[in-house]
């Protein structure tokens, strides 16, 4: 059986963005294919984390899961800290990654922009995903459009390592959602939603009561030409509300222009906001039962002994073909 694995960062609440680009993907896929989801904290801390803070994200991370439909049984689901292969494997890939590579890719440009003095862990950090990925030899990586950069070089990585030290890993690949790829900022829709962002009027948060989320796609950045089309160029926040549309309720963008190519962005943006409150208002309900329940402990104990029988296993070959070993 095939192998599918994602982590999401607890930087912060969880936004739609990453319930579109990486959680519904997981909850599609896990009748298909054995699957590994894992709370990408390690990750997390590449930039400044208030502790309480971080370590209160980590366990909401597991409970949206699996309100939003993970389900335990057919998912093993861990904390990347709990299992010490991550790092080990990273240094080891590090050692092999050239610096220019690292330097290139689009989340390090921005991110280093955003933090002054920023970590050396922020330029390192593709390298410590390449190996939450190899480590399990997942052959797809469910992720928005944003990570596919980072998917890549994981598989520059294990080609660059099995050609010199023989067959150790896995090649993998991307899994991008067709619609809704990348959830844009409600306010400056040439951004990327994402959950630390500066302005939260421009993010949508997967635990926002209704009536915020309906005010937040009210207020979202339209034009003057009031015309539902899709044109990311000339049209980018209307592009982005059909985006949304498009990935809460399946239907493709030509079939969302035709429905609403008589009615204004007001009827539009209502519309858009029900659907995803619609989705939205069940997952919260399913969260606050799951929160404080003795689950989630149960859950991540059996995903941290799992993971590290299977990773331990990679760690000691590629260990030894690097020539760490007596
Ligand atoms: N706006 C988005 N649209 C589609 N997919 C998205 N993802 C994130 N934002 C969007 C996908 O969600 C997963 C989460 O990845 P992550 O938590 O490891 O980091 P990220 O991509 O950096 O997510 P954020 O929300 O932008 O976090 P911060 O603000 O901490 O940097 C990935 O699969 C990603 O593609």
């Amino acid at each position: 059986m095939k192998r599918v694995l994602t982590g999401l960062q607890p930087s912060g609440s969880l936004t739609i963005g990453n319930y579109v680009g990486a959680i519904k993907q997981m909850v599609k896929y896990q009748d298909e294919y054995e699957s590994f989801l894992f709370v990408a904290d390690m990750h997390a801390i590449t930039v400044p984390q208030d502790p309480k803070e971080l370590s209160k994200n980590i366990k909401n991370l597991i409970a949206i899961y699996l309100a939003c439909g993970i389900d335990p049984k057919k998912n093993t689901i861990f904390i990347q800290s709990e299992n010490l292969y991550h790092a080990n494997v990273s240094w080891i890939l590090e050692c092999l990654t050239p610096y220019g590579e690292l330097g290139r890719m689009t989340q390090f440009k921005d991110k280093s922009q955003k933090h002054q003095n920023f970590s050396a862990g922020l330029l390192t950090y593709p390298v410590l995903m390449a190996s939450d990925i190899l480590l399990y030899d997942a052959d797809f990586v469910p992720t928005g459009q944003d990570q596919k950069q980072h998917v890549e070089l994981a598989r520059n990585i294990a080609e660059r390592v099995n050609k010199k030290y023989g067959s150790v890993f896995k090649l993998p690949e991307p899994l991008i959602p067709e619609d809704g790829a990348k959830i844009m900022d409600l306010v400056d829709p040439t951004k990327k939603m994402s959950k630390s962002s500066e302005n939260i009027k421009g993010t949508i948060f997967i635990l926002d009561d209704e009536k915020t989320i309906r005010k937040k796609i009210a207020s979202a950045t339209t034009d003057s030409q009031m015309i539902v089309k899709f044109d990311l160029e000339n049209k980018p926040g209307i592009s982005n509300l059909i985006n949304i549309y498009a990935s809460f309720t399946g239907m493709s963008i030509k079939d969302i222009e035709n429905k609403y190519k008589d009615t204004n962005y007001g009827i539009f943006k209502t519309e858009v906001a029900d659907v995803v409150v619609n989705t939205l208002i069940p997952i919260q309900k399913r969260y606050n039962e799951l929160i404080n329940s003795k689950e989630i402990d149960e859950i991540l104990d059996s995903g941290r002994d799992i993971t590290m029988k299977i990773a331990k296993e990679k760690y000691i070959l590629l260990k030894e073909k690097v020539g760490l070993h007596r």
